[in-house]
């Protein structure tokens, strides 16, 4: 049985709350609004939080976990940089009874170890996006190139896994080339530019799919200095829905985006205050939605809209 921890239950107020928030860095845009948006929420809630840049390494969050626990703060917010090595920190957040919520990203690790997970359905916007290739193409020979997310962690390997159940049984779409951007614009312009140079100059790639826009945007500007179309000569399909591909689809230099809502502290905030007053534990799965936009969706119309939301 779990003994509730005296700092965190008792209260129904998030006035004395305090929270520690590992972030994995400012790699994308989608990344920066949520950092904005996590400090948002915590502000309006009254919520205090400290909050941890890792620049990208593990071994910074789990530091910060460290010094979280040593603290004795009430709980954290973890946005996993990759999927495993987690057990030993969340267990000691554990046995020091201080709820772990992760954020946006999941982990392989016993789902104990955790409060619960904000997150989309990470494999499912893979078959999104791929499901609309399969029907834009309908039929027609494609040979598509793809930017992978970070290496190991979880978004990287279900959207790869999701774009590839899209695709298995089309013959006509094959992947041709297939490397980490790491989710950043300098890295999937640089890769983008390889892939051209490897496939005579583009004229071999029918498609790209890149795991997050940024690295669409970033690669788009690599079509564009080769001398090519990107949107025509070359399909763009990504995934987060920012408002830069907004402006990319809207110029006709991009084709379609999969959401992705920035605002997954939120959820968070709600389920921890939720259960702090009730002692009831979440559903170890908070789902966010996954909704597919295209050229035909007044991309310039999002732009606006999204631009207030913490972009
Ligand atoms: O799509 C990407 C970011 O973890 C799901 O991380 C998130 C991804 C997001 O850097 O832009």
């Amino acid at each position: 049985a779990t003994i509730l921890a005296a700092s965190f239950f008792g209260t129904a107020s998030a006035a004395d709350l305090t929270v520690g928030f590992s972030q994995i860095g400012s790699e994308s845009g989608w990344r920066a609004a949520e950092t904005t948006l996590t400090k948002q929420q915590a502000e309006e809630r009254g919520i205090d939080l400290k909050f941890a840049d890792a620049q990208q390494k593990q071994e910074n969050q789990i530091k910060a976990l460290r010094s979280f626990i040593a603290q004795g703060v009430d709980a954290i917010l973890l946005a996993p940089v990759v999927a495993t090595g987690w057990d030993e920190v969340l267990q000691e957040a554990k046995d020091a009874e201080i709820p772990v919520v992760l954020l946006d990203r999941t982990v392989d690790a016993p789902d104990d170890l955790y409060l619960t997970a904000v997150t989309s359905d990470l494999v499912h916007e893979g078959k999104v996006a791929g499901q609309w290739l399969v029907d834009t193409v309908a039929g027609k020979d494609c040979n598509v190139v793809e930017l992978q997310g970070t290496t190991g962690s979880s978004p990287a390997i279900d959207r790869k896994k999701g774009f590839e159940e899209a695709l298995a049984g089309h013959a006509n779409l094959k992947i041709i080339r297939s490397q980490t951007g790491d989710f950043t614009r300098t890295k999937g312009k640089e890769v983008m530019e390889s892939f051209l140079k490897a496939e005579d100059g583009g004229k071999n790639i029918c498609a790209l799919y890149a795991h997050n826009d940024d690295m669409a945007v970033g690669a788009i500007q690599a079509i564009k200095e080769a001398g090519l179309k990107p949107g025509t000569d070359i399909l763009v399909v990504s995934i987060d829905a920012v408002p830069d591909i907004f402006q990319a689809m809207a110029a006709g230099e991009a084709n379609a985006t999969v959401e992705l809502t920035p605002n997954m502290a939120g959820p968070a905030f709600d389920a921890l205050e939720a259960y702090r007053k009730d002692g009831k534990a979440p559903p170890k799965w908070i789902q966010t939605e996954s909704k597919l936009y295209t050229q035909a969706d007044d991309p310039m119309k999002v732009y606006e809209e999204k631009k207030g939301l913490g972009y």
